[in-house]
């Protein structure tokens, strides 16, 4: 079995601690830091959900999953965050109400603080009024960051969307959206700036929008 497919295997079983011993055991063979996340560990999160969505998983155990995310993740950083697209500019990013994924949009953060912006996690389940609120007080702030992960929270991001334009703020802001049901049209359609497909495009594009 390839080091990518016992990272998987480890990640579907929930098992943390090899989980984080084998990713060790693959930075040190320098399987890059990009193959991991994306070929074992969001890959092993898709099979995750597809035993969720069968019930062989319940959801305390997709829960320990998620959790099981979060060692590699912090063992990836250094690697991920490579600092070279130096941006500045601050960012508000929150899941949208109704929506408690938060893996996706941890690393967006990730992705963004490693490129020098300042990022406000709004964390999860943020509702319009909370993200009008922060962008209200923060009034440098140059983008709102929006993540979904499920089809029904996506209308979420519109009706946000919405409440940003009534606040009068929309002109000052640039709105950005993602998260894996996300689509490029469906970003023109309720009238975002820009869609991104993964993290590490959320910083480039970010950086473009800014700059
Ligand atoms: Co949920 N869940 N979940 N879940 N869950 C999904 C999303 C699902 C696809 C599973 C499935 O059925 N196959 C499905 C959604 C179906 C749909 O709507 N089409 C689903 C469901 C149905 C549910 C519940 C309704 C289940 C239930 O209760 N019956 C429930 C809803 C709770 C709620 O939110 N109100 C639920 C709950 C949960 C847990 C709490 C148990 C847990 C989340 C824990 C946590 O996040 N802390 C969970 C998990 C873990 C998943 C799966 C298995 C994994 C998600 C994940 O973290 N992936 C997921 C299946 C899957 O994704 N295949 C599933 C890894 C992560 C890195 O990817 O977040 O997509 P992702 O981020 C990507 C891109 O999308 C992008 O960048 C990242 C890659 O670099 N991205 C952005 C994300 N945000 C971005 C923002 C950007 C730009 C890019 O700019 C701002």
């Amino acid at each position: 079995m390839s080091d990518l497919d016992q990272i998987r295997k480890e990640l579907i079983a929930g098992d943390s601690l090899k989980l984080d011993q084998m990713v060790k055991i693959a930075l040190d063979k320098n399987i890059a830091a990009k193959s991991i996340l994306n070929d074992a560990l969001i890959n092993g999160m898709d099979v995750v959900g597809e035993q969720m969505e069968s019930g062989q998983l319940f959801i305390p155990e997709v829960l320990m999953r998620a959790k099981a995310m979060r060692g590699p993740i912090d063992l990836l950083k250094p690697y991920l965050a490579t600092g070279d697209l130096a941006g500045t500019g601050k960012i508000v990013l929150g899941t949208v109400k109704g929506d408690l994924h938060d893996i996706g949009k941890n690393l967006v953060k990730m992705m963004l603080e490693s490129v020098g912006f300042i990022v406000i996690d709004m964390g999860v389940d943020v509702a319009p009024e909370e993200f009008i609120e922060i962008l209200k007080k923060e009034k440098d702030t140059d983008i709102l960051a929006m993540s979904a992960l499920l089809t029904t929270t996506m209308p979420m991001m519109k009706q946000t969307i919405e409440a940003v334009i009534d606040s009068g703020l929309r002109r000052s802001i640039k709105i950005v959206v993602g998260g894996a049901p996300i689509t490029r049209k469906f970003s023109e359609k309720i009238g975002a700036d820009a869609y991104a497909q993964d993290a590490g495009s959320a910083a480039k594009l970010v950086k473009s929008l800014v700059n």
